[in-house]
């Protein structure tokens, strides 16, 4: 039996509800393959549907240096903290993907010295990063050196070993291997879960394995609609809105997650998600009737009813509020407290700013 050239999973002409299924016996790719690249319509969504054991199995099994590739506008959805763990595997080269997305003043020196400190601090041990920027559409113009980069570091660490690319979903590692293999072969999209099973790629001289991304848990993007996928997810380079904020003030992103700010002075909120997400800004104490007349009228999009809050107290001052999947918020100044309301499946974090 043939694997499907675009997403991997096994060929099959019996059952149209199953993946892998082509109407035609000789297809070198599968219907969804094929309806994603052409019109862009996954067909069915496969956003919590891979198997997280499958696929830490399957890599386990190879003697491959792992490339953990996280995108770094999600890159606390991305992070798995127990990945040398659960790879069982010290080798690991960090690539972080779609730079082009955040502004262009965040400079490849901070954001490396960010990447480090972060994995740091949740433990993960690398032994290497490498930043790249624009492999959707410019892999392989002159002015973008990421491939370069991304091979100059496999063959420094891969020391005769095959390579496996690994990480969350829409991550973007089929986009990185077709920009390796300077081809679209592999198929890729803007719906999380796209490849379904493990692609074996053969690279000047050893082999490099394309994997299906592991569903982000706690992401805004696992538990949202598939019609929302287009405003929550950046197509291009997120322009910062800038708050300036004083006493009580609250500002709903669309109506996914609401940051209430007692108590600021002087206070500068810079909010990175995507430029399609409408910000609504309002006083902290009309917050609450504001969310329950407005949200899922005005307030778009939402996910469920069941909501939390989390909250912050201390020193917030050059600090970034993450909300998994959706983007962060970066406070300067003085404010009391923060709450957060959220989808009570959400991870919301917090973490010294980014940028
Ligand atoms: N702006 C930007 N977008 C990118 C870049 N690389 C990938 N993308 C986009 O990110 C989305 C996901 O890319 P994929 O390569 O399919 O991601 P993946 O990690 O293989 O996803 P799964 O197969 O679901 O695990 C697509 O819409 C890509 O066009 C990049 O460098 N910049
Ligand atoms: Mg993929």
């Amino acid at each position: 039996m043939k694997k499907c050239q675009g997403c991997g999973a096994m060929l099959q002409s019996d059952d149209p509800k199953k993946i892998g299924y082509t109407p035609k016996k000789d297809g070198i790719v599968c219907q969804r393959c094929f309806r994603l690249t052409h019109y862009n319509d996954p067909m069915v969504s496969y956003r919590e549907g891979i198997g997280f054991e499958k696929v830490i199995d399957q890599i386990n099994q190879m003697n491959a240096l792992i490339c953990f590739v996280v995108d770094l506008f999600d890159f606390e959805a991305g992070l798995l903290s127990r990945i040398n763990a659960l790879s069982k595997n010290e080798d690991i080269l960090l690539i972080a993907t779609k730079r082009d997305l955040l502004p262009i003043t965040s400079g490849y020196d901070k954001l490396s010295k960010f990447i480090m400190s972060r994995c740091k601090e949740e433990g993960i041990l690398l032994k290497g990063v490498v930043i790249t920027s624009d492999l959707a559409n410019h892999a392989a113009s002159e002015e973008n050196p990421s491939v370069n980069h991304v091979l100059e570091a496999i063959h420094m660490l891969r020391k005769g070993r095959d390579v496996v690319l690994m990480g969350m979903s829409n991550a973007g590692k089929s986009t990185l291997l077709n920009a390796l293999l300077q081809s679209h072969v592999i198929t890729t999209s803007a719906h999380p879960g796209t490849t379904l099973d493990l692609i074996e790629i053969e690279l000047e001289d050893f082999k490099i394995y394309d994997t299906p991304g592991l569903s982000a848990v706690g992401s805004v993007l696992t538990y949202c609609q598939e019609k929302d996928l287009k405003t929550l997810i950046p197509s291009k380079r997120i322009k910062p809105r800038v708050f300036q904020l004083n006493k009580n003030q609250s500002l709903s992103l669309g109506g996914i997650a609401r940051i209430d700010l007692w108590g600021c002075e002087h206070v500068s909120a810079t909010v990175y998600v995507s430029n399609e997400l409408m910000i609504h800004r309002s006083k902290c104490e009309n917050a609450d009737d504001l969310w329950e007349k407005h949200r899922g009228l005005e307030l778009v999009p939402v996910l469920s009813d069941s909501l939390k809050k989390t909250t912050y107290q201390g020193n917030i001052d050059g600090h970034d509020i993450v909300i998994c999947g959706l983007g962060f918020v970066c406070i300067h100044g003085r404010v009391q407290r923060v709450h957060v309301v959220s989808d009570e499946r959400v991870n919301v974090t917090f973490r010294k700013a980014m940028i």
